[in-house]
């Protein structure tokens, strides 16, 4: 009898724990949290570890002469962000295991940033005159998603990555070759560059007298100065119908329906301006290296203080001392929101620093020039907000959700 009645109890509770867990995901019907913290984002490592000896188009000056004869701009313009407190991470983290949380704030001095992506001509600018030869380059391959690679180069390929099985490592794809040895960039000179590790973006703004952005640099420029929002412009994935980012539409990896007009790279220039910086594609079409090592947990290094105050917040943190990977920013043209929800402000992934793939590229940035700048100038409202209200971001994300539906 006893055992009956315990089984019976028993059971009410499964029945209750069980209507409990359909209660709580019916509020997000439209997004399935991936079952891992790693849905291929950052599946792109390399895995080569010997450079081979460098027989690459870049050697040859004909070859960049060429490509560099077209009138195309540049695209190498760098706008303001103000100094000031910044909100960065988020209360409520749609990838907690990323590191997307906690909220923290952090202070800022003022710093420029590009404009756009740096762009193929840029890149080969910078290859013209210093004879720089990147990673893929020297040891000889990089990762191109299946999709785009011809048949006959895919014969060649027997080996994809465990994790994520569309990438695979295509010998000689790099900056030139970006879907494989059989293509160019020839009418892709205003795309931004790909195959560039973090190393390589590195060695470009240093060429150009810039540097890496660090990940709170970029980070509080492309939250606009709003409260915790998914996107620069708002929570809206295509507000009034108008599309502001390159991502991924149609079931990935096997349908791409370039609802947003491209398949894959788009210029640098595309779409309207994300901030009212006036920063393009900060969101979507290519990853972009910044400067902070990874670690997805931030509660052992100096920028996780929620409570300091103001003047004891920490100045233009860099991130955790050391690491083995490195931080990129932004999402991709690959990245849908059913596989890989990381085209937000607060989302990130990582790759080793010598890791190069089709879908990840860079902007650099430099500090300000006028050093009496005052970095408590900006009068932040927005995110002063996001420590006084737990339960703004919660409101905010469930309307976006229902936007969208
Ligand atoms: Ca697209
Ligand atoms: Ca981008
Ligand atoms: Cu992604």
């Amino acid at each position: 009898m006893i055992c009956r009645w315990q089984s019976l109890i028993f059971n009410i509770l499964i029945f209750n724990a069980f209507l409990l867990t359909k209660i709580q995901s019916g509020s997000h019907d439209t997004f399935k949290k991936p079952e891992t913290s790693d849905c291929g984002c950052s599946a792109a490592n390399r895995q080569t570890t010997t450079k081979a000896k460098a027989d690459s188009d870049s050697k040859n000056p004909e070859v960049l002469k060429s490509i560099n004869s077209k009138n195309i701009k540049l695209y190498d313009e760098m706008v303001p962000v103000e100094g000031g407190i910044y909100g960065i991470g988020s209360y409520k983290p749609i990838i907690p295991a990323d590191g997307e949380g906690p909220a923290r704030k952090v202070k800022l001095a003022r710093f420029w940033l590009d404009v756009h992506e740096v762009s193929n001509l840029q890149f080969s600018e910078f290859v013209q005159q210093t004879g720089y030869v990147t990673e893929a380059e020297r040891f000889g391959n990089s990762y191109v998603i299946e999709t785009f690679i011809s048949e006959e180069v895919k014969s060649s390929i027997n080996q994809a990555v465990a994790a994520a099985p569309w990438w695979l490592p295509v010998n000689g794809a790099d900056w030139m070759h970006p879907t494989g040895p059989d293509s160019n960039i020839t009418h892709l000179m205003d795309h931004p560059v790909v195959h560039v590790s973090w190393n390589d973006a590195t060695a470009f703004c240093k060429w150009k007298s810039k540097r890496l952005p660090r990940e709170a640099e970029w980070e509080s420029a492309c939250r606009n100065n709003k409260q915790d929002r998914l996107f620069p412009w708002g929570n809206l994935e295509k507000p009034k119908d108008h599309h502001y980012m390159n991502i991924w539409h149609g079931s990935f990896p096997t349908e791409n329906t370039k609802d947003d007009g491209y398949a894959s790279t788009c210029p640098v220039w595309s779409y309207p301006n994300q901030t009212t910086h006036g920063l393009k594609n900060m969101i979507g079409n290519v990853w972009e290296w910044v400067a902070d090592w990874w670690q997805a947990n931030h509660h052992h290094h100096q920028d996780h203080h929620p409570d300091r105050h103001q003047e004891e917040l920490p100045v233009n943190p860099a991130g955790p001392p050391g690491g083995s990977d490195k931080v990129k920013k932004g999402g991709s043209f690959m990245c849908t929101k059913q596989h890989c929800y990381r085209y937000r402000c607060g989302a990130r992934s990582s790759n080793t620093p010598d890791s190069s793939a089709y879908n990840l590229g860079f902007r650099c940035a430099r500090d300000d020039d006028d050093d009496s700048n005052d970095n408590d100038s900006n009068d932040n409202d927005d995110v002063e907000d996001i420590h006084n209200s737990e339960n703004t971001e919660d409101v905010v994300v469930n309307n976006a959700y229902k936007d969208e539906i």
